[in-house]
């Protein structure tokens, strides 16, 4: 049977510094995102960009934080999408918009999780942990929050309450390279799994990565990936506004893309922080497009698959 994706577009851009994110969404239909996956067989339902209502502003006690209230509002609409959107289609994609998003789609996949009973593990590619909690962010930019969020940390009352949380064991953090204080000490604490770039250097991303997604079928458990473009090395994706040096090559983001679909686990997936104002001809969001295609199983050739 026709396997299903959905699209939805979340132009969310308060969790950031500088704007941009708000045009994610175009820039990643334009590149070709619905084509490509019907092309690989899928059936493609576009649903639309999620809004949000104006908000009036509300306070926080930490100064630095920013655009509280919209973030607020972006995460309460996107966690009922999310959880809708897992309910109904196969193999969900949120296409941001700054990574502020995945507060909300985890916490409604997390809820979905809940009703089938199974577990939610989250692959996280990134340069950041977004480990901060309203209290320890110095930025203030919220985006650089979410894991800390939706793995049930303290200091959250200003979000929504959270129905699931997840099991930080559940994370894989790949790309890591950009760790604040109170970020580093978190992840000792909860002990995450982050593979930071010298982990991938020294041993590829092949082991890491096998052993998660053998621990994620063991439990038999849903899969998201959230793909912040930072992943990438900025000399390949320039279109972000927080480039860190030193990231993912072509070859190791391809190659975990199919690995990932290779073993056919993953059931949903986040694409964040794309800010086509600072892209080259489209050529980050083309990209993103071609690693999608990797991950709905586009292949160079056919190959014997590998006996897990
Ligand atoms: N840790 C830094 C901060 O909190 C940078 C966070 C940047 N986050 C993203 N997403 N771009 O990963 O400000
Ligand atoms: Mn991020
Ligand atoms: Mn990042
Ligand atoms: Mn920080």
């Amino acid at each position: 049977m026709t396997r299903t994706v959905s699209i939805l577009g979340a132009p969310i851009q308060t969790g950031a510094s500088q704007p941009g994110c708000i045009m994610g969404p175009a820039s990643l239909r334009i590149a070709g995102l619905g084509d490509i996956l019907t092309e690989l067989g899928w059936e493609v339902n576009d649903l639309g960009d999620l809004s949000i209502p104006a908000q009036d502003p509300v306070p926080h006690k930490n100064p630095a934080i920013h655009d509280l209230a919209e973030t607020r509002a972006w995460i309460e609409a996107l966690s009922d999408a999310a959880f809708d959107a897992a309910q109904k289609h196969d193999r969900p994609i949120f296409i941001g918009g700054d990574h502020a998003l995945a507060a909300g789609t985890l916490s409604g996949l997390a809820r979905h999780a809940k009703t089938q009973d199974r577990p939610l593990f989250v692959l996280w590619l990134d340069a950041h942990p977004d480990l901060h909690t309203l209290e320890t962010t110095t930025s203030g930019n919220l985006h650089g929050t979410p894991v800390a969020y939706v793995t049930g940390q303290p200091d959250f009352e200003a979000f929504p309450p959270l129905e699931a949380s997840i099991d930080p064991k559940n994370f894989c953090m790949m790309g890591i390279r950009s760790v604040d204080p109170a970020e580093r000490e978190r992840i000792k604490q909860i002990g995450l799994e982050v593979h930071d770039m010298r982990a991938i250097d020294e041993t590829g991303v092949l082991a890491p990565l096998r052993a998660f997604l053998d621990r994620v079928r063991k439990a038999n458990g849903l899969l998201h990936v959230s793909f912040d473009v930072d992943f990438l090395d900025p000399g390949i994706a320039p279109a972000v506004g927080t480039t860190v040096p030193g990231g993912a090559t072509f070859r190791e983001a391809h190659l975990i893309m199919e690995e990932v679909g290779d073993s056919d686990l993953v059931t949903s997936l986040d694409i964040v922080e794309l800010n086509p104002f600072l892209d080259e001809r489209g050529r980050t969001a083309k990209l993103l497009c071609d690693l999608a295609a990797s991950l709905f199983g586009r292949r160079v050739l056919d190959r014997m698959t590998r006996s897990f």
